[in-house]
C-alpha cells in the first residue's frame, strides 16, 4: 500500500526566500510515530512542507494529514486535491479535535484526540475496505507502541533532529492550553513504561536531545526515574518545563546530572489575577526570581514563555515583564499574545461574552489580537508585543541580561546564544536556503553544552560522564543541536 504522510505549513514557512529558524528545528514527530503502525512493505513517505516543498502530483492509496490551527487552511486545500483525485485523505491533529465538523467537510475519515490507539484500528479497517468516518480516541497508552519511523526523516533539513516525547499531556489543566480539549474521553497526562522510554533514548545518535513534552517533570517519580537513568549517558538535553518544577531541588539537580542544559519556562504572567483567572493555580505565589536564579546556578539556560493580554493587563505590562526578564538574566524569551484556540475553556468563555473578534485561524498564531482583551484595545495589544521583543532583544539589554552571569564564560555563553539566536536570522535564513542547518550543529551544542553549576563532586562525575561521551561512537553521528519550541 502506498502512504503519504503530510504536515502542511502555515504560509510564512512556504516562502521559498524566507523561512524563520523556528520552522528547520524538528521533524514531524507526530507522522512518523504513525508511520510506525504501517507494514514492513508498505510504500512510505512523510513532507513536511515546512521544509521542502510538496510533491501533490502522485497518487497514493492513503494520504494522512497532520493539522494544527494556523495550517488549517493548507491542510484543506491539499486534502481536498487528493479527494478530487479519488485518494482517501484521513485528518487528524489538534485542530481536526477541536472543530470535527469543519475538517469532516475535506476528509474521508477523522480523528479525534492521539492516534496510538485509533490509527490501527483504521489501518485494519482500511485494509478490509471499510474504513469509518470518524474514529474517537479513549484507551490512552504508550506501552508496547512500535518504533517510532525516524529512519523516513529527512534529518539533514533540520537543526534539531532528535526531539522527543516519552509522556502526553499535563496534569495541569490552564484555560487557554490545548491539553484538556485534545485529551477529552481519556486520560489526559501519561508516561512511557521508563524502560521503554531510555531505550528509545539510547537508539538517538548524538548527544543533544530536545523533548518535546508538554511538561516532562509533571510526574515526578516519572521524571526522577528517568534521569537516574540517563545520568551515564552523556547526552546535553533541553525540555519545558513548570516554575513549580524547578523549585524541587532534588529533581532538577538529577535533571542537570543527566544533561539539562536549557529550560522552557512557562512564566506566562507576573500578575497572580491573571494566574488564578486561567487556573495557572501551579505557578501562584510561586517565586519565579528565585527558580530562575537556581537554574542559572546549575548552568541551565532559559526560555521564558510569557502571555500577554489577559484581563489584569494593562498597558505597562509589555515594558515590565521585558524588564523582569532582563533583570533576571532569562537568556531568550518567547512572548505570546493569549490566543483562545477553539475547544478550550478560553475559548468558551470569550465566546460566552462575545468577545472574540473573527475565527480567520491563520491569525491564532499568538501573534495576533483576535479577542477583545479586558484593558487594552486589540491594536495595542499586537503594538505591545512586538515592543516587548524589541526591548527584550536590544543589544543593551541582551549585555545587561548577560551581565548578572557569575563568571565570564557565563556571560560570553549568554551572548553567543541569545545573540546568535535572534540576532542571526538573516544567516539562518541564508544556511536554510542552501541547506548546509546540519553544519551548525556542532558550533550551536558547543555553545548549549557550558558548564554545569555542580558541586566538586558532582562535577567530576560529570565530566567522567562527558569525557565517555566523546568516543568516536558519539563523534560519529556528530547530530544535535539547540532550540526552542513554538
Ligand atoms: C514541536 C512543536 C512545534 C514545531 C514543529 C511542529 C512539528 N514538526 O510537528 C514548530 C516550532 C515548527 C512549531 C510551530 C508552531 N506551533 Co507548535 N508545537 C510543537 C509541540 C511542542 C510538539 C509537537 C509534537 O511533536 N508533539 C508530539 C507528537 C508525538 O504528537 P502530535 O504531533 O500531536 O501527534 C499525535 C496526535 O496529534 C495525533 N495526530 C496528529 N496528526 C494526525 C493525523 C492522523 C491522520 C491521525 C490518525 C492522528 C494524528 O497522533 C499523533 C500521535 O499520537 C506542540 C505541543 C505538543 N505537546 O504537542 C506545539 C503546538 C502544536 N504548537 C502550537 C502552535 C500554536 C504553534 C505556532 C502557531 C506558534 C507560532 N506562533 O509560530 C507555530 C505554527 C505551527 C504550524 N505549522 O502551523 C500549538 C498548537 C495549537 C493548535 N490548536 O493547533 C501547540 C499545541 C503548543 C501549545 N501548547 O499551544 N511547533
Ligand atoms: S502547565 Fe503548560 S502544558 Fe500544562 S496545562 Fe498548563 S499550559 Fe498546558
Amino acid at each position: 500500500m502506498k502512504v503519504k504522510l503530510i504536515l502542511p505549513a502555515l504560509t510564512e514557512a512556504r516562502s521559498p526566500n524566507w523561512r524563520p529558524i523556528k520552522y528547520s528545528l524538528f521533524p514531524p514527530l507526530g507522522l512518523a510515530t504513525l508511520a510506525g503502525y504501517l507494514r514492513e512493505d508498505d510504500d512510505i513517505e512523510i513532507q513536511d512542507e515546512h521544509v521542502e516543498r510538496l510533491n501533490l502530483n502522485d497518487k497514493p492509496d492513503l494520504v494522512a494529514i497532520q493539522v494544527y490551527i494556523t495550517s488549517a487552511y493548507r491542510a484543506y486545500e491539499i486534502a481536498d486535491h487528493y479527494r478530487s483525485k479519488g485518494v482517501h485523505v484521513a485528518m487528524g491533529g489538534l485542530h481536526v479535535t477541536a472543530l470535527p465538523h469543519e475538517a469532516g467537510r475535506h476528509a474521508d475519515t477523522i480523528f479525534s484526540g492521539p492516534g496510538e490507539d485509533t490509527w490501527p484500528e483504521f489501518l485494519r479497517d482500511f485494509r478490509a475496505g471499510r474504513p469509518k468516518r470518524i474514529y474517537q480516541s479513549a484507551t490512552r497508552s504508550l506501552t508496547g507502541m512500535p518504533m517510532i519511523r525516524r529512519d523516513l526523516i529527512k534529518k539533514e533539513l533540520y537543526l534539531v533532529p532528535n526531539s522527543i516525547v516519552v509522556s502526553r499531556g499535563c496534569p495541569h489543566h490552564c484555560d487557554f492550553c490545548y491539553k484538556d480539549a485534545f485529551y477529552k474521553g481519556g486520560k489526559s497526562f501519561y508516561t512511557q513504561g521508563i524502560d521503554d522510554a531510555l531505550q528509545e533514548i539510547q537508539r538517538l545518535p548524538g548527544r543533544h536531545l530536545f523533548f518535546l513534552d508538554d511538561n516532562l517533570f509533571g510526574n515526578v517519580r516519572f521524571a526522577s526515574d528517568l534521569f537516574d537513568g540517563m545520568r551515564d549517558m552523556g547526552r546535553i538535553w533541553q525540555s519545558a518545563g513548570t516554575v513549580q518544577s524547578v523549585l524541587n531541588d532534588r529533581l532538577l539537580k538529577k535533571a542537570v546530572k543527566s544533561g539539562l542544559r536549557s529550560l522552557f519556562i512557562g512564566f506566562e504572567t507576573l500578575n497572580s489575577s491573571n494566574l488564578r483567572n486561567h487556573n495557572k493555580y501551579q505557578n501562584l505565589e510561586k517565586n519565579y526570581s528565585e527558580a530562575a536564579r537556581r537554574l542559572h546556578d546549575l548552568g541551565v539556560m532559559i526560555n521564558g514563555s510569557f502571555v500577554f493580554g489577559m484581563d489584569g493587563d494593562d498597558p505597562s505590562v509589555f515594558d515590565a515583564t521585558a524588564e523582569w526578564a532582563v533583570k533576571n538574566g532569562i537568556e531568550t524569551a518567547t512572548f505570546h499574545i493569549l490566543t483562545p484556540y477553539p475547544g478550550t475553556a478560553l475559548y468558551t468563555r470569550m465566546a460566552q461574552e462575545r468577545r472574540i473578534l473573527h475565527n480567520n485561524w491563520d491569525l491564532y498564531d499568538m501573534r495576533h489580537a483576535v479577542f477583545q482583551p479586558g484593558k487594552i484595545d486589540p491594536a495595542t495589544l499586537e503594538r505591545g508585543y512586538w515592543r516587548a521583543y524589541k526591548k527584550f532583544y536590544q543589544w543593551s539589554s541582551i549585555f545587561k541580561a548577560a551581565a548578572t552571569k557569575k563568571s565570564f564564560i557565563g556571560r560570553l555563553r549568554h551572548l553567543a546564544y541569545t545573540g546568535g539566536w535572534k540576532k542571526a536570522e538573516p544567516l539562518w535564513g541564508f544556511i536554510i536556503r542552501h541547506k548546509q542547518i546540519k553544519r551548525m550543529i556542532p558550533a550551536l551544542e558547543n555553545i548549549l553544552k557550558g558548564k554545569p553549576g555542580l558541586t566538586k563532586n558532582e562535577e567530576v562525575k560529570f565530566v567522567q560522564g562527558r569525557e565517555k561521551m566523546d568516543t568516536p561512537h558519539f563523534e560519529l553521528a556528530g547530530k544535535g543541536g539547540v532550540g526552542h519550541g513554538a
